[in-house]
């Protein structure tokens, strides 16, 4: 005997997973998580059994509901799931799912579209935070419907779509305390030996920083890298993801996040030197496996980390002038342009961040589980 849960599986952004109405999941959180596991046939490198794409970026589920809040028209919960993992970690963003949370509303009725656009608040649950999102609803013989196709390109997803825009209000210390958890913008780092690792003992300097998502950036040469390897490359370096790794351990610790062996953050972002235009270019790990791109959240922390005085950009970033500043960040499959409003009065401080996504319904039906999972409502 298996369940049916209503799903839309839906693409946002870079990313791509099931989308689901928080009313059709089980209220309680083990039961859910056990749920989700099964949607997505996790824990399994290929997650044969379930609707995951064997990579961190296709093991993601959207859960939506009507605002909670005055002012906010709809809750997204993000759950971050991984192939070979049986971990459902609500705890940090995803500005790439998010891109798909009006699209699913509209679609699922939950909300009605306004006008030749539809823009609406969204909280994000995660991280209890606010960004404003526009998508467009042209007239249809059936009434007003989500358009998707469209002129808009994103580096990372082929071909071009309608243009989804996110304006995110207050995205700093997402999960950390505050922008900067260490409370420097930028601390020198020793990770000890470890021979039973193979690890030798190594020093190098690093800005941890939340804009929206935690980050430890380091410039990619420290770590003998030139910052331009491709993601194979990256991914097969276990030397290389062994002193990361160590790293991450140790400055989650500093950043005040605790043991983060089994967190999916903070995540870790290589530096170089911009090669195509753009600002600076990065490798993301996300935080075991390199991104394809980068993440939303992840480009909007390291625009915000150029801003910063002193932090590990310095000497590498090419930073535009004005403002807002648009800021390019380079990735292994194009660029992410982030638009950052400074506060006028401090040109330290980045008080909004601006940018496009787009997203796609792929396919609307229910998700089949085994009823010993759950057995439904
Ligand atoms: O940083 C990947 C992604 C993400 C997260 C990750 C994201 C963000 O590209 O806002 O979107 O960092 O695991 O979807």
């Amino acid at each position: 005997m298996q369940t049916a849960i209503p799903a839309l599986f839906m693409r946002g952004g870079t990313s791509r997973g099931p989308f689901f109405l928080a009313s059709d999941l089980p209220g309680d959180l083990a039961t859910r998580n056990r749920v989700l596991l099964a949607v997505m046939g996790s824990p399994d490198k290929r997650q044969i059994d379930g609707l995951g794409g064997a990579h961190p970026l296709t093991s993601k589920v959207g859960i939506v509901s009507i605002g909670s809040k005055p002012g906010v028209a709809l809750d997204f919960l993000f759950a971050q799931l991984q192939p070979d993992k049986d971990t459902v970690d609500t705890t940090p963003n995803c500005g790439n799912m998010l891109a798909a949370v009006l699209p699913f509303a509209l679609e699922r009725g939950l909300i009605q579209a306004q006008g030749d656009t539809t823009t609406v608040r969204v909280l994000t649950l995660n991280t209890d935070m606010q960004c404003d999102v526009t998508v467009q609803t042209p007239m249809t013989p059936r009434g007003r419907r989500v358009r998707y196709d469209g002129d808009a390109r994103i580096d990372g997803v082929p071909g071009a779509s309608a243009p989804i825009t996110i304006n995110f209000l207050d995205t700093a210390g997402s999960v950390c305390a505050g922008l900067l958890p260490t409370g420097r913008v930028r601390d020198r780092v020793t990770v000890d030996a470890d021979p039973a690792q193979g690890l030798e003992a190594f020093t190098l300097d690093v800005t941890c920083i939340d804009n929206g998502m935690p980050l430890v950036m380091l410039r990619a040469s420290d770590l003998g890298c030139t910052g331009q390897e491709s993601v194979a490359e990256l991914n097969a370096d276990t030397g290389l993801k062994r002193r990361l790794e160590a790293l991450r351990l140790k400055t989650g610790q500093l950043m005040g996040l605790g043991d983060v062996g089994k967190k999916s953050f903070p995540k870790m972002t290589l530096l170089s030197r911009p090669l195509a235009g753009g600002a600076l270019s990065t490798r993301s790990f996300i935080p075991h496996v390199c991104h394809d791109a980068i993440g939303v959240l992840a480009a909007v922390t390291v625009g915000t980390a150029c801003v910063l005085d002193g932090s590990v950009t310095e000497g590498i970033a090419v930073m535009p002038s004005g403002n807002p500043k648009v800021v390019s960040v380079e990735h292994p499959t194009g660029e992410f342009s982030v638009e950052l409003g400074i506060d006028p009065a401090n040109p330290q401080r980045v008080t909004r961040a601006a940018l496009l996504r787009t997203a796609r319904l792929i396919m609307r039906g229910e998700v089949m589980v085994p009823s010993a999972v759950w057995a439904g409502a």
